[in-house]
């Protein structure tokens, strides 16, 4: 696990005025599952609770190049409507899918995060073990941890519903393979 953050998520050299962390989600659900829902740059909401429509420019979908952009629109009681992201790694042989916020009415400037995904055996099964990190500025106003702890927050929000889809379809495949 601590290599893996090593490995990738050490990129980050977050300034004074910025936070950066990482966070971990073990899922019982095997990494091709997981990988096809984080992968789909063009659809968020397959998985993310605040997300509530997703257009990608120019449109075609499966055409995830790098530099794509994204509008992301979030559901109501947030402190933000929209936000405008952009594709900068998409690595489907290592399992590496890159974003940085480049625009929308929210108050998080220069966010970067990178998700890798990893295959784990939990409890004698095929697992997963996903790492998302980001760096961030922190608004005028705020202090580092309000910062960290708000996109955290949402990041635990993100990887916990992940699971819960991911899951799901593994059983669904299951489920398949018994009563084919
Ligand atoms: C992600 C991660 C984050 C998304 C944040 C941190 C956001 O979509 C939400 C609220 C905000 O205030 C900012 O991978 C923003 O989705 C849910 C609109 C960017």
């Amino acid at each position: 696990e601590s290599e893996y953050i090593r490995m990738h998520h050490n990129r980050h050299q977050p300034q004074p005025q910025q936070c950066s962390s990482a966070l971990v989600k073990h899922i019982k659900a095997p990494a091709p599952v997981v990988w096809s829902l984080v992968r789909r740059f063009d659809e968020p909401q397959k998985y993310k609770p605040f997300v509530s429509r997703c257009t990608v420019h120019p449109q075609g979908q499966g055409d995830l190049a790098v530099g794509s952009l994204r509008q992301v629109n979030v559901k109501s009681g947030l402190p933000a409507t929209t936000s405008t992201e952009r594709l900068e790694q998409l690595d489907d042989h290592q399992r590496i899918l890159g974003v940085t916020i480049v625009g929308g009415d929210h108050r998080l400037n220069n966010y970067s995060s990178l998700i890798t995904v990893h295959p784990e055996v939990i409890e004698g099964r095929p697992g997963t073990m996903v790492i998302e990190s980001f760096v961030v500025d922190v608004p005028d106003g705020n202090t580092v941890d309000e910062t960290c702890y708000f996109v955290e927050a949402l990041i635990r929000c993100n990887l916990s519903s992940l699971a819960t889809v991911s899951e799901r379809m593994a059983m669904q495949d299951y489920d398949h393979l018994i009563n084919q």
